[in-house]
């Protein structure tokens, strides 16, 4: 498989969210077959779509040399360390991973499709990708989601 630059979408908000989340660039860092290269800050997001405490969200830049089916399985073992349970769509959750983009790959297989299908209508994506890959990211898109409550987050993480 040649290598591909793929962008993860991060999310928690059930537990200690940020732990979850540098938790979980830990565990890509120790992906074989992954790099991550890029961080954006931590942000919190009132729920989209979802019920619960608002959300830490996160977006990472990562080198796969994993396929994307690999990665995707590599990123849900993650999770399922993480405690993720499943009870309903959008339930609130310890950890989500989702991959955003693999490079300019269009994927549409029954477990996978990418560029994920809700990234354009999400601020807690659309910033902090914005922020780590500002040519991703239409100007139109990001306005359009200006009525979501996003805020970044000083601390380090
Ligand atoms: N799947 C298909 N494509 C992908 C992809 N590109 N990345 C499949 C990851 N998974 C993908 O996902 C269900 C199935 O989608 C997987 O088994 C995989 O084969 P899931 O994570 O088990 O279920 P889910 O969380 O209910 O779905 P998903 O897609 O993660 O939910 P969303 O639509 O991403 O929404 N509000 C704020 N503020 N912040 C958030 O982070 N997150 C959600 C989750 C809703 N509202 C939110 C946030
Ligand atoms: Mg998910």
């Amino acid at each position: 498989m040649p290598e591909f630059l793929a962008y993860i979408g991060l999310g928690a908000n059930l537990g200690d969210a940020p732990a979850a989340l540098r938790g979980a660039v830990q565990a890509m860092e120790a992906l074989p077959g992954a790099q991550v290269l890029q961080c954006s800050a931590l942000y919190r997001s009132a729920p989209v779509d979802a019920a619960g405490p608002d959300f830490h969200n996160a977006v990472v830049a990562l080198r796969s040399t994993l396929a994307p089916e690999e990665l995707l399985a590599a990123l849900q073992a993650i999770e399922a360390t993480a405690g993720r349970e499943r009870p309903y769509r959008n339930a609130p959750r310890t950890l989500d991973l989702d991959i955003l983009l693999c490079g300019d790959l269009a994927i549409s297989t029954p477990t996978l499709t990418v560029p994920h299908p809700r990234m354009r209508e999400r601020a807690f994506v659309l910033v902090p990708l914005a922020e780590i890959a500002p040519g991703l990211v239409e100007p139109a898109w990001l306005d359009a989601v200006r009525s979501q409550h996003i805020e970044r987050l000083d601390q380090a993480w």
